[in-house]
């Protein structure tokens, strides 16, 4: 074991304890390609300090502009609670190891660091956290957090491992004494199945992180913030930027698991129009496909000719279609059972093994199935090759959904021969009828694992307080005994909390084989994030030149470069509403950020109010679906005249707002920068907002106050900055009179209406006439709204370019600056607008007493404005101006 001490950039520090001899596995270079950052390589100038003792080793992370600090992380015995503290770690043959040692095995790999106690941890998913978005560390009456790291797929339970793993969080560490804050994150590059830990041991002066990990090396990235913003940004530097969003991204999205026919599918596109609520995408589940087998559509439902045509007319219509694409690949019955994408497959030899190099067999929706080996070399040219196959056929999509890729299959190990695993004892589901979800998983989680005898007993005492705890007991062989490896694929000693049990139950056997020899044991967690990235260079190929749409189900660190999310299957339930916004912040910082949820939730039925709610809601995230269940009650916002209000009320907020979020999202793929924002990233000295998860912030300017309960026509919401902040309602510009001490303000909020308010010194450029889709949306005039500080300061930016090109693509960067009395609009780059600017308002302009009489544009004296006294508010209408141009408007 070696710890390797690494500067990379600035603001980054590496820190990699591996096995000298290098067979542990890693995740290759060629899956996930770190980046070694923009600034030069530079010994001496990192904040971060790592320091060491040899024996035994410790390291501890200090900032050199905070010496006498509490380290960052932490890991020597004495920082940690001393024995007999309940012990996770116990000898029985040594007295003298600590309580919390380092271990690595083979496959057991474990690291304590001390925490200030109570710390304020965000991130580590994906998970729908009860503790809400700053994780449970164990103080205030929590219990402490288990998060597993094992992809999983089941329906958003609480508290549990799903769909993606993402072993990055951050820490946000204010301090009493300065008022004044820093936060910092912490990386572990890893794809092992792991289980880390959030806890406070019973007084105990500190809380602890300890990471436990079947396999791989700890390897360990810090970075150095110092605020919420600059550590998202510095680890999206690391693991690679978001892809670029295609425009049309923006718009809404309309779904559902139960549109059978390919007339249900074109009569919701119908009612839409006749209802005049915007519809930007058409969607369909695995009802499209023949026998539910991938890159197909049922001759009878779903007749090939009929799709073309109605895609088409989307198209024609400035509309979009997508289709899901489900992980396993069916399995052909019998050699007079034609099915292309599996003989090619098979041909190509693209499909994973078991470890007797046969075929790997699993079970999902079409009976029997195969999986893509992404490790193969010839995945990539084999799955282009079906959807572009598939596209020729007659489903032109314009993007692509993809589900079930953690990998999930029904079999309890392979359900053909070669396993070492047992067979399934699951029904067999009969190909062309999904059949029922196999849910018969253990309750609870293993409590007893037995491995190869040894010295060294793990006792997992795993929660402590007063929660209940589980309890794990290991035998391994001891530390540093070396030489033997006995790597168990199927039993690994140590049992992570994974939901479902056994790794193997729900998907793919941990022994199952990829190429290159590597084993599913050690890349589970990786599937998603592998196939993301062939589907993404396949959308590439099949559309050259334009930005890829993909949203995706199960992720890794990188995701982003590659595709979206959506946050799985939720329920129609309040509650849920109010998780999708900790999700929405969750992937922000796992640099996946287009990401939404179910919009009026997937399983079970919703209802009136909470679907309007939602609508509402979704309205101000990235990405805007609706999605339901197969057997629940009909949800598209046209179904009740009060959802179909609100929605066209929200979405048309949201569609004047799409170059703000064009802006954020241009952001996010060149800086990193996180377009949607827990309140503390923009104010981080005020604690009161550390805990916030019911309001959020779009980009640095918008606050959003959803309403997450039923029967209130009022909501509370804080107004960040305590009171040095003007916020202004987005409907009536009407000032809030917002508290001082940070404490809450009732705001109405009857049915229908979602609190959204602006910041002061804040330039918003917005489309002036929001229509039926983003494309005519975009082919609108500009309006600009200033909302000036108390002094007359605003500040915005707004990058426009043609909506669909991969960049480098010509493109514009605008800036909006005002001080007292005048407004200056400078731009830079290529691309030419062809859309005028029609209107500025500008709000905090004059008063009763001082109000404007003269106002001009390029210093000539215009007529077309007004003044309004109550807002304060100057518009200027009718303008024409160019936006290729500089200009400067003022006001006396
Ligand atoms: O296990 O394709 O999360 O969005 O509607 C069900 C049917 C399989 C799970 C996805 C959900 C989708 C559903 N799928």
């Amino acid at each position: 074991m070696r710890a390797k001490r690494e500067f990379t950039v600035r603001l980054r520090l590496h820190v990699n304890i591996y096995d000298t001899a290098k067979s542990q596995f890693t995740v290759p270079s060629s899956v996930v390609e770190l980046q070694s950052g923009s600034q030069a390589i530079q010994k001496n100038n990192s904040d971060l300090i790592f320091n060491y003792s040899p024996s035994p080793f410790a390291f501890w992370i200090t900032r050199s502009s905070e010496p006498d600090a509490q380290p960052l992380f932490d890991t020597r015995a004495s920082s940690l609670p001393p024995t007999p503290i309940p012990p996770v770690i116990s000898t029985d043959n040594t007295t003298a190891l600590d309580a919390f040692p380092l271990i690595f095995e083979d496959q057991y790999l474990q690291l304590t660091s001390a925490l200030p106690l109570g710390a304020n941890i965000y991130g580590l998913g994906e998970v729908v956290a009860s503790s809400g978005f700053r994780r449970d560390v164990g103080t205030n009456g929590g219990n402490g957090t288990i998060q597993t790291m094992w992809a999983r797929d089941i329906a958003d339970p609480i508290d549990q491992n799903i769909y993606g793993s993402h072993s990055i969080y951050m820490e946000h560490r204010y301090n009493e004494t300065s008022r004044r804050s820093q936060t910092h994150g912490v990386f572990l590059f890893s794809s092992a199945g792991s289980d880390i830990l959030l806890l406070t041991p019973p007084s105990s002066n500190v809380s602890l992180i300890e990471y436990r990990l079947i396999g791989g090396t700890l390897d360990f990235y810090f970075f150095s913030g110092p605020s919420p913003q600059k550590v998202i940004e510095q680890y999206g530097e690391l693991v690679g930027l978001p892809t670029w969003q295609p425009a049309w991204a923006f718009g809404f999205h309309l779904c559902r698991w139960g549109y059978t026919t390919v007339n249900e599918t074109k009569e919701q596109v119908t009612k839409m129009r006749e209802a005049n609520i915007p519809l930007e995408v058409m969607w369909n589940d695995i009802d499209l496909y023949h026998a539910v087998r991938d890159f197909t559509s049922d001759p009878v439902s779903f007749p090939a000719d009929e799709m073309r045509s109605f895609i088409r007319e989307l198209a024609s219509n400035n509309q979009h279609y997508i289709p899901i694409v489900d992980a396993a690949v069916a399995k052909q019955i019998n050699s007079t059972d034609i099915y292309d994408p599996y003989t090619r497959g098979t041909e190509l030899d693209v499909f994973v093994k078991n470890p007797n190099s046969t075929e790997y067999v699993g079970q999902v929706w079409p009976g029997y199935t195969v999986f893509p080996d992404w490790f193969s070399e010839n995945a990539q040219k084999y799955w282009t090759e079906a959807l572009t196959n598939w596209s020729n056929s007659g489903i032109e999509f314009s993007g692509i959904w993809l589900d079930m890729n953690e990998a999930s299959s029904f079999c309890d190990g392979s359900c053909g021969t070669g396993a070492n695993l047992s067979n399934t004892t699951a029904p067999f589901i009969l190909p062309g009828d999904p059949g029922g979800e196999v849910t018969n998983y253990p309750e609870g989680y293993n409590s007893t694992i037995s491995g190869p005898s040894g010295n060294i007993t793990v006792n997992g005492t795993l929660t402590y307080g007063a929660g209940e705890s589980t309890d794990s007991t290991l035998s391994k062989r001891g530390l540093g005994a070396g030489g033997q490896k006995d790597v168990d694929l199927n039993t690994p000693p140590y049992a992570i909390h994974n939901g479902n049990g056994r790794l193997s139950l729900h998907a793919l056997a941990t022994n199952a084989t990829h190429a290159g020899g590597y084993v599913e044991l050690d890349t589970h967690n990786l599937w998603g994030m592998m196939e993301e990235k062939a589907t993404h260079l396949a959308l590439q190929s099949l559309h050259p030149g334009k930005r890829p749409f993909l949203i995706s189900r199960s992720t890794f660190p990188s995701s982003g470069k590659w595709t979206g999310h959506w946050l799985g299957d939720n329920f129609s339930k309040w509650q849920y509403m109010y998780f999708n916004i900790q999700g929405v912040l969750q992937f922000q910082l796992f640099q996946i950020p287009m990401v939404g949820a179910d919009t009026c939730g997937f399983n079970d039925n919703t209802d009136e109010e909470l679907c309007g709610r939602w609508m509402q809601l979704s309205a101000f995230m990235p990405f805007y679906r609706n999605h339901n269940e197969r057997g629940a009650l009909s949800q598209e916002p046209y179904r009740w005249d009060s959802v179909a209000n609100a929605s066209r009320t929200a979405m048309n907020v949201r569609y004047s707002m799409l170059p703000y979020w064009y802006t954020l999202f241009a952001n996010a793929s060149q800086f990193g920068a996180p377009p949607v924002r827990a309140l503390f990233y923009e104010f981080p000295d005020e604690p009161e907002l550390f805990g916030i998860d019911q309001q959020y912030l779009i980009g640095r300017d918008i606050l959003i106050t959803p309403v997450l309960t039923p029967n209130v026509s009022t909501v509370d919401g804080i107004f960040p900055g305590r009171g040095r902040v003007i916020w202004r309602d987005w409907y009536t510009h009407n000032v809030v009179n917002s508290s001082t001490d940070g404490s809450p303000t009732t705001l109405s909020a009857p049915l229908g209406h979602i609190n959204v308010h602006i910041r002061d010194g804040s330039a918003i450029l917005l489309h002036g006439q929001p229509a039926y889709t983003v494309a005519e949306t975009r082919q609108g005039p500009y309006s600009l709204l200033v909302s000036q500080a108390a002094d007359g300061f605003a500040f915005g930016t707004a990058y426009i370019d043609d909506g669909e090109s991969i960049p480098p693509t010509p493109s514009r960067t605008i800036e909006f600056h005002a001080v007292k009395g005048s407004l200056k609009i400078s731009g830079s780059g290529s691309f030419a607008l062809q859309e005028t600017l029609e209107t500025v308002t500008v709000l905090g302009v004059g008063n009763t007493e001082k109000r404007p009489t003269t106002v001009s544009v390029q210093e000539k004296e215009v007529s077309g404005w007004e003044y309004v006294p109550a807002q304060q508010k100057l518009v200027l209408s009718g303008l024409g101006l160019s936006l290729n141009h500089n200009l400067t408007i003022t006001w006396s």
